[in-house]
């Protein structure tokens, strides 16, 4: 695997999305976008992409969504201007030197993201601990894999995930919990779809509160409650004790502590365990069985564990199961816990966490940072500790951090609690956002905006859920001005030394990315995960490389030996006690409420809202329960719905769905602010943290469900590009509180649709304002407006084309005009249609994002006789990246 194949300027590069680590064989076209197809040759996906990565082309050459110019805003109420980058620059280290010198070091901190490459964390950290003095050094990780950082280490002795993708293929059951790799990790999914239809005899358990299309492909499903999975794990290794499918031989060699967890679990039998965590008994000693018995059983978790005040327990306590059973170390077998972000992993190895130092060192162990400080010859580390992103923002919120520097993340959407997320930025002094797109939320925050070139303009490396270096190249230059991330940092790093410690000027010099890399890698020299051997010159010749590296080979799977990074070589049982999660329901929030992804989305959707198809798997924000709860709480599917908590309130429509837990409900957490108006769906969600890993509780909330009370309704849809429309269109959002605004792809165009909601009909000013603000210039309109009652029908054409509408006060024709600009047929008399005397088509779902493929075209196909097979034949559905492939079985199967 070379830097360039094939065409003469093809690079090999990883796709930007999820800790699978895709490779991808990136050409530019020419016309500053990029070709994109997956890297045959990569160990990770060989050659498969999900729905994200194929469509990666899509995001690229889009200079509207991008930041491109330096900004300034020299008071929180003036606004932004542009500058050169010489004065950003300047400013950021003048704030800085200023901050320490009158506050002191601690009164910096910096919130990072595992979508930095390696090259950039390392000198963030190398800037924050060895420059300021301070370990104020936080990232989005802490909202993700903390809890399976504390997990590993506790019981393992190092933060290393032992397993490897190969074992996908290897193991005789797989155990998947908390985790819906269908949709957050689809090309490993494929894989184990495959890994099934050869060995039907694999047993494939899924434990989540949802049945998830990655249940569809289990024997067993568990539908734990939120929050539960402790009993569950203890009560699997009751039975299993019981029972004596334990490895007493692998226990007794290889482990600790085994006898007091032992005497912890005897409460927890099946049955006990049952009422705890909503799991048939029956199904609990199944589960236990399959598991021990298997030849080699393999374990792939997420967030449904992380993300919780007992995360580090959950994670514990499933390790557990591996050690008792003796299933860790061997092919097939191992905890393996799958990273979400790109290179959340390479984060983990630099310290891009407040409590890591590089190569896995402890910033709580002198001797630790005196090796550090040794390696970056500066006197001392900080010794104070850092504070870990949630702690983070509640230091900013009561004034204690002066500068805060944000890199490629957005706090704004998706830090937890964010009534306090806002006050905090609020109350910095300096907030710095370092961000590739324009439409971010915590932008609106920022008083120094740095644009920062982004996939597939970067070069560097990152690392993988199994543990897997890979190179990261640019296919394309950065548009306007952005800058590297490692570059802007280097040059903040020079500027602020020159006034504080002249002496370490030329220790943030770096010629290029690879002098950063070998520097870093150097620190890893010794350590459990070494991969000091390793260099761009290595990467580039023998392509992707697993840690630990002895120079030739890297090792695929861990602990073979039996013999764990502890103190004593032995892994360690931990006595996991019950904990309930922080939020509890009651007579008030009654509602458990869980968030998590959806299939075509990332995140904030800063990229994947750029692309049409993926837009249409699901368009719009939705509230969805269980049809029981519905009927109970009295709610009408589609009914606007007010979901509420002490936290914080949103307004969206509910949907049914009985693939829920009863009592269990569920938002995507892509919905920010940005999309569905208000402080977006973290709105809700609890800032209680693990004790252990300072991970915050964002899958569970307690929630109330009402009817929203909003009955002045208005919709828009035009046609344009959302990231240009949306300056015009947040004044005129702020004023109602319903005011959802999201991307829609209507026949093969991007268009904007705008949902507002409010007690009453708004003033006249404001009816006009609608009417106006956001119309096309020169466009002819249909216009049935009754201004008095609050109403607009109008419809913008060009010529027999349709270019948009606004509906308010009355929104029946919505369904209609909305498959009439999705290329569907023109009404017969717009005029009937307006006036709500004639109903016209409603459009179906896209069902496959690759072959465009509805809904309603798939269950013709049903009833015509035709299975899954028969679909693929004959609508192509399902024949491009496969991620609709569980979807498609479930339609069949009902
Ligand atoms: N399409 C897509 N893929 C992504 C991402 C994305 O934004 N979009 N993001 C990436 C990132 S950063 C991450 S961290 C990963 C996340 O990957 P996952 O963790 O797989 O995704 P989530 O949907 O957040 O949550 C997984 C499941 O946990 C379940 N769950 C909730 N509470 C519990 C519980 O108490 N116990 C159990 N057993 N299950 C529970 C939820 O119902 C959900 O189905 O995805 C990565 N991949
Ligand atoms: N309710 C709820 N909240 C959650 C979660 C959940 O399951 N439920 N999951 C949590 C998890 S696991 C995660 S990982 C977080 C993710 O949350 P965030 O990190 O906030 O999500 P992103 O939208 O990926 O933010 C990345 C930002 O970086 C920008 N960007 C992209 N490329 C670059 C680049 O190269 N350089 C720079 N400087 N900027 C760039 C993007 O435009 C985007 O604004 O959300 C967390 N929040
Ligand atoms: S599974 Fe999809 S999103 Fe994840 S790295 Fe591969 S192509 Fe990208
Ligand atoms: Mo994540």
């Amino acid at each position: 695997m070379t830097a360039t194949t094939g065409h003469n300027n093809t690079v090999s590069s990883i796709c930007c999305y999820c800790g699978t680590g895709c490779g991808v064989q990136v050409t530019p076209l020419g016309d500053g976008t990029v070709r994109v197809i997956g890297d045959d040759s990569h160990p990770a996906n060989f050659g498969r992409l999900c729905s994200k990565g194929r469509t990666l082309g899509d995001t690229t050459g889009r200079p509207g969504a991008r930041l491109l110019r330096p900004t300034l805003r020299l008071a929180k109420d003036a606004p932004a201007q542009a500058v050169s980058w010489d004065s950003a620059l300047a400013t950021v280290s003048d704030k800085l030197a200023a901050a320490i010198r009158e506050h002191g070091p601690d009164s910096v901190a910096f919130y990072l993201s595992g979508q930095l490459l390696t090259e950039d964390y390392y000198l963030f950290n190398k800037l924050a601990r060895g420059l300021v003095g301070s370990n104020n050094i936080d990232t989005n990780s802490r909202l993700c894999m903390s809890s399976a950082v504390t997990g590993y280490k506790l019981t393992l002795g190092a933060d290393a995930p032992p397993a490897c993708y190969d074992d996908l293929e290897l193991a005789g059951c797989v155990f998947i919990a908390g985790a819906n790799m269908a949709y957050a990790h689809p090309v490993l999914f494929r894989r184990l779809e495959e890994a099934k239809a050869a060995n039907p005899d694999m047993k494939i358990i899924v434990a989540d509160p949802r049945r998830t299309d990655t249940a569809s492909i289990a024997d067993l499903y568990l539908p734990v409650l939120p929050g539960t999975d402790v009993a569950l794990f203890h009560a699997m290794l009751n039975v299993m004790i019981w029972e004596e499918l334990i490895d007493r031989d692998y226990i007794a060699q290889h482990t600790e502590g085994f006898a007091a967890l032992r005497q912890r679990l005897r409460e927890f039998t099946p049955r006990a365990a049952s009422e705890l965590c909503g799991v048939h008994e029956d199904d609990i000693v199944t589960a236990a069985r399959w598991f021990a018995s298997s030849p080699a059983t393999l374990s792939c978790y997420t967030m449904g564990l992380n993300q919780y005040s007992n995360g580090s327990d959950k994670n514990a306590a499933l390790i557990h199961l591996h050690l008792a059973t003796g299933h860790i170390g061997k092919p097939g077998a191992g905890p393996f816990s799958l990273t979400g972000q790109p290179n959340a992993m390479g984060g983990r190895e630099v310290g891009g966490l407040a409590t890591v130092l590089p190569g896995h060192r402890d910033p709580a162990n002198a001797a630790h940072r005196a090796e550090v400080a040794a390696l970056w010859q500066v006197p001392a580390l900080p010794a104070q500790p850092g504070l870990s992103a949630v702690e983070m923002f509640e230091a900013a919120a009561e004034g204690k951090i002066k500068v805060l520097w944000i890199a490629c993340t957005n706090p704004a959407q998706s830090l937890p609690d964010q009534a306090l997320v806002r006050a905090a930025l609020e109350r910095v002094d300096c907030v710095i956002v370092q961000e590739a797109f324009a439409g971010s939320e915590t932008l609106a925050y920022a008083d120094i905006v740095l644009p920062a070139a982004t996939w597939p303009e970067k070069d560097g490396t990152v690392t993988n859920s199994e543990r897997r270096i890979s190179r990261v190249r640019a296919a394309l230059p950065a548009p306007g001005e952005a800058r590297e991330d490692w570059r802007i940092v280097a040059a903040v790093a020079q500027r602020l030394a020159a006034t504080i410690a002249p002496q370490h000027v030329a220790k943030f010099a770096f010629a290029d990315g690879g002098s950063v890399f070998a520097e870093h890698a150097a620190t890893t020299a010794g350590r459990d995960l070494d991969y000091s051997a390793l260099s761009y010159a290595i990467l580039d010749v023998h392509g992707p490389q697993q840690w630990p590296f002895d120079g030739k080979v890297g090792r695929s799977r861990l602990y073979g030996d039996g013999v764990f990074p502890t103190a004593s070589g032995r892994a360690q049982f931990l006595d996991v006690a019950w904990r309930t999660p922080a939020d509890k329901v009651s007579a008030h929030f009654p509602i458990r409420l869980t968030t998590g992804r959806l299939r075509d989305h990332w995140h904030s959707m800063s990229r994947t809202a750029l692309v049409p198809t993926l837009t249409r798997h699901v368009e719009e924000p939705a509230l969805v329960m269980h049809p029981r709860d519905m009927q109970r709480h009295k709610l009408q599917a589609g009914e606007l719905v007010k979901v509420r908590n002490k936290r914080g309130a949103i307004y969206l429509p509910v949907q049914a769905d009985d693939s829920l837990r009863a009592g269990v409900a569920f938002i995507p957490m892509h919905w920010g602010g940005a999309a569905l108006g208000g402080q977006g769906i973290n709105a809700l969600t609890s800032r209680a943290l693990d004790p252990q890993s300072k991970q915050p509780e964002l899958k569970l909330a307690a929630v109330s469900v009402e009817p929203a009370k909003l009955p002045w309704r208005a919709t828009l849809l035009l046609r344009g590009d959302v990231q240009m429309l949306r300056p015009q269109l947040e004044a005129l959002r702020a004023s109602f509180p319903y005011a959802v605004a999201v991307p829609v792809n209507l026949a093969g165009a991007e268009h904007l649709r705008l949902r507002l909601g409010a007690a009453s009909a708004p003033s006249g000013e404001l009816l006009a304002e609608l009417a106006t603000r956001l119309l096309p210039a020169a466009a002819m309109q249909a216009a049935f407006d009754d201004p008095a009652r609050g109403v607009l029908r109008r419809v913008w054409l060009e010529g027999k084309t349709p270019l948009g509408f606004v509906l308010a006060g009355d929104v029946r024709a919505d369904a209609a005009l909305t498959a009439w600009l999705d290329g569907g047929d023109a009404p017969e008399s717009l005029a009937s249609l307006l006036l709500g005397r004639s109903s016209g088509a409603v459009r179906a779902r896209v069902v496959c994002a690759c072959e465009g493929v509805r809904e309603d075209a798939i269950c013709a196909g049903i009833q015509r006789g035709l299975d899954v097979d028969g679909l693929k034949r004959e609508l192509r559905c399902g024949t491009g990246c496969g991620s609709c492939v569980p979807e498609l079985k479930r339609l069949c199967a009902a």
